[in-house]
């Protein structure tokens, strides 16, 4: 048997920086496992062109610290892949966490044994190693969708995935480039890509919403006015329902403002720029009609900013609400269509058929391409859990377990699956979030749950059946009359071939599910068996 630990954490992103840091600082040992050469988890893997924050930067950022908070100045309003990733790589650096962590490992298996409450870990590289609990910060978008295209390994030129960017980076000049997909990271990358390469061809099976980041340098008002109230706007930002102070949220209902007025408001809330349009009324995600009225909106925007009257209806979304899937935030997505080296190829009209060895054939057509770039998103909430072999109490797998979809209590733990923790897990806020708040409170929530367990010694901590069944029920119940059933979204695993339709993420909102886990803490972890350990 390898080493021994009180912890191990899967993964080196946002979460298991901050988790490895937390722990450390109870005195406890903890080991992270991280499958890529560094850390940044989504800002290491996603490089691809235009690639960035679609929250402003001083948000989506760690909070935890007052001093690398007021210490680390941001260079753009929504921050950049590479700066995201330098910061991640300072918070590394500034809290001596890279000892911590062994890259270049993927965990395999993670088995819990019940005679010593504890998990045997196992990795790719032949280790093995023993935890009391088990963390998983393995991301909910880690996992890219694999390419199913039939002929795609025909292809002769080369293709990327952009969530598996190439470091180097790839330079688009004289190529003709096909992109796949449009949902945020081609929406991101198309204006990039479009203003190098010689031409682009995008296939689009569902056009989606984006609005316009208005990125730049930060205002120094801004700047000037979060470092005077720093601590209090990130406090509000943690009372919103999104964890994003920037939405601005009011309680107005659209149904009850005419429409002149309704255009003023979304007018004014499209220049701000970013989830700001979201925040315009009370009831966008409630009621369609309401939502409607953005919609129309959007609608025409794109109508007014794409100049062939032809692809700019192919460009208007049609089949669901607005914010039913993530909003894409960009930087001259739509204009891009007014150049005369981008075209539009509508996968409705004329589906894809086959990746040939010069490019992409659907039933019209072949298009000539000398690169592929394929934007079409991840195995999300589940797919890094399923490559794991997890067995918890009985020999019982976690992906059996979630056959039918991922049950769990808080998103936080498993019944049957004691010590093992999930960070930003189905059945939380995570991606319905600013990930930097949800992570941040998942993390506290686990340290602190593992302290209160190592003062009692106490052997292992286990969502009960009961507990669990009624928080899915819950997460059930709240997402059913919103607008978010409504669309094929990676948030019910629609965009993965035969994975059960189940809407993971808990849209509930943050504070309501924070004071949720503060009560259930407070309360001896209420919904949890416990289980000491004479040997502690
Ligand atoms: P990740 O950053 O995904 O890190 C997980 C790490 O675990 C990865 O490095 C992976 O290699 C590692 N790992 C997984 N499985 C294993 C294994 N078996 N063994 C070893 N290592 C493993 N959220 C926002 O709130 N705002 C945004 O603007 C935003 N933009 C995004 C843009 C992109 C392109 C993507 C893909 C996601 C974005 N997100 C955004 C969501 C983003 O994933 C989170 O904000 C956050 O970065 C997640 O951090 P994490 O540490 O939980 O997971
Ligand atoms: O992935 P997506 P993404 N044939 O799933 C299409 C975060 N993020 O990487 O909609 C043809 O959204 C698919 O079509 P359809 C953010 O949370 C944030 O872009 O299923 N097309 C869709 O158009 C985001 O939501 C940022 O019909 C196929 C696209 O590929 C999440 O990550 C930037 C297809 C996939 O869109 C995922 O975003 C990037 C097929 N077989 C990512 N399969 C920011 O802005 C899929 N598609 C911060």
């Amino acid at each position: 048997m390898g080493q021994s630990y009180d912890a191990v954490i899967v993964g080196a992103g946002f979460s298991g920086l901050y988790m490895l840091h937390r722990l450390r600082q109870q005195g406890l040992t903890a080991r992270v496992f991280e499958a890529g050469t560094g850390v940044g988890g989504t800002w290491y893997w996603n490089r691809y062109p235009g690639a960035r924050v679609d929250i402003e930067s001083q948000e989506y950022s760690y909070s935890f610290s007052p001093e690398l908070d007021a210490e680390w100045v941001w260079s753009e309003r929504y921050a950049s892949q590479p700066e995201l990733l330098k910061y991640l790589n300072h918070v590394a650096d500034r809290f001596g966490l890279r000892d911590g962590i062994q890259f270049e490992t993927r965990v395999t298996a993670a088995h819990f044994d019940e005679a010593s409450n504890r998990w045997t870990v196992t990795t790719d590289r032949g280790e093995t190693i023993t935890a009391r609990y088990c963390v998983m910060a393995t991301g909910v978008l880690s996992v890219p969708n694999e390419p199913a295209f039939p002929g795609k390994d025909s292809f002769q030129g080369p293709s990327w995935h952009t969530g598996r960017w190439p470091h180097e980076g790839v330079d688009f000049t004289g190529q003709r480039v096909a992109v796949i997909g449009t949902g945020s990271s081609a929406i991101q990358s198309i204006p990039q890509i479009a203003a190098q390469a010689d031409h682009v061809t995008i296939f689009q099976r569902t056009p989606n919403f984006s609005v316009p980041a208005h990125n730049g340098p930060p205002d120094p008002t801004v700047v000037a006015d979060w470092t005077a109230n720093r601590e209090q706007y990130r406090r509000e930002a943690r009372e919103t329902g999104f964890g994003i102070r920037m939405v601005d949220g009011r309680e107005t209902l659209a149904s009850e403002e005419d429409e002149a007025t309704r255009r003023a408001v979304y007018e004014a809330r499209w220049q701000v720029g970013g989830f700001a349009l979201l925040g315009a009324y009370g009831d966008l995600t409630s009621d369609l009609d309401a939502n409607a009225t953005a919609v129309a909106f959007v609608a025409d925007k794109i109508r007014g900013i794409v100049k062939d009257p032809a692809t700019a209806e192919k460009l208007v979304p049609k089949t669901f609400p607005i914010g039913a899937k993530r909003l894409c935030v960009d930087t001259g997505y739509y204009d891009t269509f007014n150049r005369d080296n981008v075209s539009l190829v509508d996968l409705n009209d004329e589906p894809l058929v086959e990746i040939v060895p010069t490019g992409v054939r659907t039933a019209a057509a072949t298009y000539e391409a000398d690169a592929i770039v394929y934007a079409i998103g991840f195995d999300a909430m589940t797919g890094a859990l399923g490559k794991i072999d997890i067995r918890g109490r009985g020999g019982a797998v976690l992906k059996e377990a979630w056959a039918a979809g991922p049950r769990t209590y808080l998103g936080l733990m498993v019944a049957g699956f004691p010590n093992l923790f999930i960070v930003t897990g189905p059945g939380s806020p995570s991606v319905l979030c600013n990930m930097a708040v949800a992570i941040e409170q998942h993390v506290e929530w686990i340290s602190d749950c593992i302290a209160w367990m190592g003062q009692r010694q106490l052997g292992a901590i286990e969502a009960t059946e009961a507990a669990q069944d009624e928080w899915v029920a819950h997460v059930n119940e709240v997402a059913e009359p919103t607008i978010f059933p409504h669309a094929n979204s990676w948030y019910l695993g629609a965009n993965v071939p035969g994975k059960p339709r189940v809407f993971m993420p808990y849209i509930g909102g943050f504070p309501v599910y924070r004071d949720k886990c503060n009560e259930v803490a407070a309360a001896g972890y209420q919904g949890f068996a416990l289980t000491s350990d004479a040997r502690l």
